[in-house]
């Protein structure tokens, strides 16, 4: 059992596969921290925990543009400075659960309800420092001068491997990681503790605004390419299909018709997620004249949240929330989440339903816009894609009010 030395996991931590292990925290205690917990925050594995000893660690960067170079963790700390960024990572499967229905089916696993966000401060060098040290020019690249060698691509390799000996791989755009202002790094800390090892223990990348998928855990080798990884994860997983194609098994059946327009994930939609009340839950609310609701809103992509409207009738009418975003983030660099909050007057039938004894069921829903005014989609159906990724229509949560 490769599993066997996985490490223990917080009982507020909900399994939605085991092994591997994917976990998603009770999404009411999202909205309890700014920053989550480490021991709250998703996991989303593909193969067993890494068991590494930091004696024996070493980063590998190497390929295009770069002399190979070998870094210790020790290197890492002492050869950089450490640069620290606040963000939310979103696996690209979220909310795959309310993709699937009878009518819409989803092959993949894991089925995540929708608390596979998280947000955490993250520290360690910048990957444009590091590539730097390494012999590349980033300063001309990041203005966008031509790059030697049609260089496109930074890979990541993970040292976690399956049965076959193949390794978790994925890529990021190499105007990213040059990007002074794309807050890439290589990250030893997370939320001020060396990283938990269900999260990348001792080393990870981070690409700020881009899905959970391409920022590589117990990250091992760095190949500068021209080519995107060309791992499943990469090429298969996680890609945006049409709703038209449909197929079950990728291994038997790859490729599926019209690859190429199939975009794969990097930045994601905007999203957001009611928290409070707690999906399905009975409140009592003997004389309640109005009701709290509260949650989380990310754009991919570095763009700011600036308005999440509220409603408590299942759509018909909205209200502005108000927000909450405890730490400062520049243009197009709003790598963090928003939390929102909202007291809502209940109508004067709820009202009157509770004073006569009666239970109601609220229909409690959110919708977040972005800086680029794009917003999020009412409907499923729609958006439906045979990988269930990017999902973003609007969350529903069932509330019972009991008098
Ligand atoms: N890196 C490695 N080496 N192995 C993995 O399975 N999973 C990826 C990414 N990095 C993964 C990985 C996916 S799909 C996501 S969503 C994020 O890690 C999740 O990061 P987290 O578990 O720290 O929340
Ligand atoms: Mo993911």
């Amino acid at each position: 059992d490769m599993f066997e030395t996985d490490p223990i996991r917080d009982p507020n931590l909900l399994g939605c596969t085991i092994k591997p292990w994917c976990g998603e925290p009770r999404i009411e205690l999202l909205t309890r921290d700014y920053f989550t917990p480490n021991e709250l925050f998703y996991v989303r594995n593909h193969l067993a925990v890494p068991d590494i000893d930091v004696e024996d660690y070493c980063l590998i960067v190497k390929g295009k543009g770069v002399k190979k170079h070998k870094f210790t963790l020790k290197d890492l700390k002492e050869k950089f400075p450490k640069h620290e960024v606040v963000t939310t990572l979103q696996c690209a499967g979220n909310r795959r659960e309310d993709m699937h229905d009878d009518n819409h089916k989803i092959y993949i696993a894991p089925h995540w309800v929708v608390g596979a966000m998280s947000t955490a401060k993250w520290g360690g060098p910048k990957i444009r420092d590091v590539l730097k040290y390494c012999g590349m020019d980033v300063d001309a690249m990041a203005l966008g001068e031509k790059t030697p060698d049609n260089i496109k691509h930074v890979q990541f390799e993970g040292y976690d491997i399956d049965e076959t000996g193949l390794c978790y791989g994925g890529s990021i755009p190499i105007d990213k990681a040059v990007d002074g202002l794309g807050d890439c790094i290589f990250a030893y800390e997370m939320n001020g503790t060396p990283l938990p090892r269900d999260h990348g223990y001792p080393v990870r990348a981070i690409a700020p605004g881009h899905a959970g998928a391409r920022q590589c855990k117990w990250l091992h080798k760095v190949i500068v390419s021209d080519k995107e990884s060309q791992k499943s994860w990469q090429q298969k997983s996680y890609r945006g299909f049409a709703p038209d194609i449909n197929f079950e098994d990728d291994l038997a059946n790859w490729p599926p018709p019209r690859l190429d327009q199939a975009p794969i994930v990097q930045e994601m939609p905007v999203q957001s997620l009611v928290c409070n009340p707690p999906q399905n839950s009975l409140l009592g609310m003997k004389n309640a004249t109005d009701i709290e609701v509260k949650g989380v809103a990310w754009s991919g992509g570095g763009r700011k949240i600036e308005r999440v409207d509220v409603s408590i009738d299942g759509g018909k009418n909205w209200t502005a929330a108000e927000l909450y975003k405890p730490i400062e983030q520049r243009r197009n660099r709003h790598w963090a989440w928003t939390h929102f909050s909202k007291t809502l007057q209940l109508p004067e039938e709820v009202q009157k339903k509770l004073a006569k004894g009666q239970q109601v069921t609220l229909d409690i829903s959110s919708k977040a816009m972005n800086s680029d005014f794009n917003v999020q989609p009412e409907r499923m159906e729609p958006y439906w894609n045979a990988r269930g990724v990017c999902i973003n229509h609007w969350y529903h949560v069932k509330t019972t009010l009991d008098p």
